[in-house]
């Protein structure tokens, strides 16, 4: 089964970047209830910036699940990444998502490597940096695995990330590891960079594939772009997907017209 989800930004060093709603988690569980997103994606400042029992009853309220926790705070607000070439700033980027994979267990929702990544340059070289992260995946993965929850891996555009940029390169990275509890989320903006052919990179992605960051060309909804939706979704269907598709797009024009335009594309492509 697929979910939809919708998400909110709780950090506001982050404002300016595409995440739908930005009024809190009270404001998101109620417009995702009424527009009839399935989940709610989080992207908090660190684990205790979210209330638990706010959050718990927020979910029973609305009938609505957290579809995923983002970790990228992590880089924007405390300067850690896993590929730094500082060992004390590596292990608390390790730490850091530690604390976010605990958080998301709490609800079932696996936490996601965006930013976190980092990049590679000055003293660390390339080859030094993927190896620390792919080290950092390889226990993230199994941590996140003793708390029954997947680790989401997002290969990034060129311009936020000098690692992993495509698919291919991230299915190559989650297969070189021991853990099999590191999945890929395959982010559209990204790929229209990066990929020679949507499609057919969301089928090198295959059963890989936990998430997708459903958004258009620009970074606004789908609809407001030039993407074509239609060999994307039917790759979806070719390869079975059952995971998350959430909308991760500016608020443009405004919050609530890209999370209506985003539901509205879902109905037309994946049904109720
Ligand atoms: C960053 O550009 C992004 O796509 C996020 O999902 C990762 O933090
Ligand atoms: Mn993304």
């Amino acid at each position: 089964m697929i979910r939809s989800a919708v998400t909110v930004s709780l950090v506001p060093e982050a404002k300016g970047g595409p995440f739908v709603f930005w009024e809190g988690l009270a404001h998101a569980f109620e417009q995702a209830e009424s527009l009839g997103f399935d989940a709610v994606e989080i992207f908090a400042p660190g684990p205790d910036a979210v209330d638990r029992n706010e959050l718990k009853s927020l979910v029973e309220t609305h009938g609505r699940s957290v579809a995923a926790v983002g970790t990228g705070a992590g880089a924007v607000k405390h300067g850690l990444t896993l590929s730094s070439g500082d060992a004390a700033i590596r292990e608390q980027a390790v730490e850091f998502v530690k604390s976010m994979i605990d958080f998301g267990a709490e609800f079932n929702a696996p936490a996601i490597i965006g930013s976190m990544q980092g990049r590679w340059g000055g003293q660390t070289d390339r080859t030094t940096a993927m190896s620390y992260l792919t080290d950092s995946l390889e226990s993230l993965g199994d941590y996140a695995g003793t708390r029954d929850v997947p680790l989401i891996y997002e290969p990034l555009n060129r311009y936020e990330t000098n690692l992993f940029n495509t698919i291919a390169e991230g299915v190559e990275v989650v297969e070189s590891l021991s853990t099999s509890n590191v999945r890929l989320l395959a982010d559209l903006f990204h790929m229209n960079i990066e990929e020679a052919d949507v499609a057919e990179a969301i089928r090198v992605g295959g059963k890989h594939l936990a998430e997708i960051h459903f958004v258009d060309s620009n970074r606004w909804a789908a609809g407001y772009g030039h993407t074509n939706f239609d060999p994307i979704v039917a790759a979806l269907k070719d390869i079975d997907f059952a995971g998350v598709i959430a909308v991760e797009s500016f608020p443009k024009p405004d919050s609530m017209s890209a999370a209506t335009k985003t539901i509205e594309a879902f109905r037309q492509y994946f049904g109720d």
